[in-house]
């Protein structure tokens, strides 16, 4: 019986009081997800509860920040701490498959992303959004938020939305792309095995 890829977050700063809980499933889990995400902006929940739900995570996230400013610190430092639960429940990248890609088309937009387990971050991210904001949301803050998500999660992500006309379809797509991408990535290939030339990632 595989280990459970759970982990907790509690991250509380002057500016977000973040608390973070969640479960990596895999597709043959007969377990249901339980998907429960208040930041306080909309289309960011929107984002992670697409993120969490085609990933097959169970995830509650929950931010209480300060929204008074702006949108900035909470789409950031949720961004951060997911990345940080996601790095720690996945623990030593043993016998997972490491890479995975996915394409996910939402209408007329379509998205590809590419992910990498390598334990070295690093994210290109081409969204290519034309709309000041979606919802309470700036639109500035969409790949900031991937961005940081995978810097914190140490993983290697490209991520390219290749056409569409309306932001919303584009930028969901994009996340639902990530989550496709990382939901192969980290499958499980039955064997126990560092998936490296070097042995260790
Ligand atoms: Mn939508």
């Amino acid at each position: 019986m595989a280990q459970e890829r759970k982990a907790e977050i509690n991250r509380k700063t002057n500016e977000t009081d973040i608390k973070i809980s969640l479960h990596i499933g895999s597709l043959d889990s007969a377990d249901e997800q339980k998907i429960d995400i208040n930041t306080g902006i909309g289309f960011l929940d929107h984002m992670y509860h697409a993120l969490a739900k085609h990933g097959k995570w169970s995830l509650s996230l929950v931010c209480k920040g300060d929204l008074h400013i702006d949108d900035h610190h909470t789409a950031e430092d949720t961004a951060i701490a997911l990345g940080m639960a996601f790095k720690q429940a996945l623990g030593e990248p043993r016998g997972i498959k490491r890479f995975g890609h996915a394409y996910c088309p939402l209408d007329e937009a379509l998205s590809r992303a590419v992910v990498d387990i390598s334990g070295r971050p690093y994210a290109t991210v081409d969204l290519g959004l034309k709309r000041e904001r979606i919802g309470t949301l700036s639109c500035e803050m969409i790949p900031h938020v991937l961005q940081s998500f995978i810097t914190a999660a140490g993983i290697t992500v490209h991520v390219d939305v290749l056409r569409g006309d309306n932001d919303h379809h584009r930028a969901e797509s994009a996340f639902k792309a990530l989550a496709v991408a990382i939901r192969e990535a980290v499958s499980r290939t039955g064997s126990n095995d560092v998936p490296s030339t070097k042995g260790v990632l």
